[in-house]
């Protein structure tokens, strides 16, 4: 399988966190796409996701997949004991409802503040840009926060009683969160006691140096 990936990203983050939690790095092969450059705009990179976002999965079949969701069901489900994205329809429910739920408040809004109110990857790929929608994004994202606090005051982890894709897509928020110099709100014990947990995981704490050697 191929990733095409940018190894500091928080989206890619968020596979690179899945390929490590399964055992899959020997099975990979990152293909770096220099987003300020652009290159994930381009009509070529465009054919594989025509959202022109990465990481993408390519299949030796030559399948596409992109969407972060989408590639972590696809690599969870590869050995038949799925960890990451839930076993039982109760808990695939919650997961994926909690993981849409982290990028529509959180990691998704800080993605808009970025590409809006802050230089983004720069003037030549950030062509239209609307500051006071990215502050309305930044605003909305630290809501985000305030709410994923008060979820892990109830529980250990985002969707529950155990690690799942719905951390992942939390952690990934953070990353970006870090990225663009938000910080988590003070209050926000629970969460900042959580991502200090979750950094200590292997897969999250190696998630960038993990792309060399290549293996596969
Ligand atoms: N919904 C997509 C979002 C992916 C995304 O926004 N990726 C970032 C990389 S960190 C990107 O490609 N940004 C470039 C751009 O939006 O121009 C997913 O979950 O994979």
């Amino acid at each position: 399988m191929k990733i095409y990936d940018w190894p500091t990203g928080p989206y890619p983050a968020r596979v690179r966190i899945a390929v490590a939690e399964k055992n899959l790095r020997s099975r990979v092969r990152f293909e770096t796409v220099n987003l300020f450059k652009g290159e994930h705009k381009k009509p070529d990179f465009l054919a594989k996701n025509y959202s022109g976002t990465l990481p993408v999965l390519e299949l030796a079949d030559g399948t596409f997949i992109a969407e972060c969701t989408a590639i972590t069901e696809y690599l969870d489900a590869l050995d038949g004991a799925p960890t990451l994205t839930g076993k039982t329809p109760r808990e695939k429910g919650m997961i994926h409802m909690m993981s849409k739920r982290a990028e529509l408040e959180m990691l998704d809004a800080i993605s808009v503040y970025f590409h809006h109110a802050t230089p983004g990857l720069g003037p030549d790929v950030e062509i239209y840009q609307n500051a006071e929608w990215g502050f309305r994004q930044r605003d909305k994202a630290m809501n985000g926060m305030r709410y994923f606090n008060a979820v892990l005051k109830r529980h250990p982890f985002v969707a529950g009683e155990v690690f799942s894709m719905a951390d992942i897509t939390v952690i990934g928020g953070l990353i970006f969160a870090g990225l663009v110099k938000l910080p988590v709100p003070e209050e926000c014990e629970a969460l900042q006691a959580w991502y200090a947990r979750m950094q200590e995981r292997p897969s999250v704490k190696n998630r960038v140096t993990m792309s060399d050697p290549i293996e596969a």
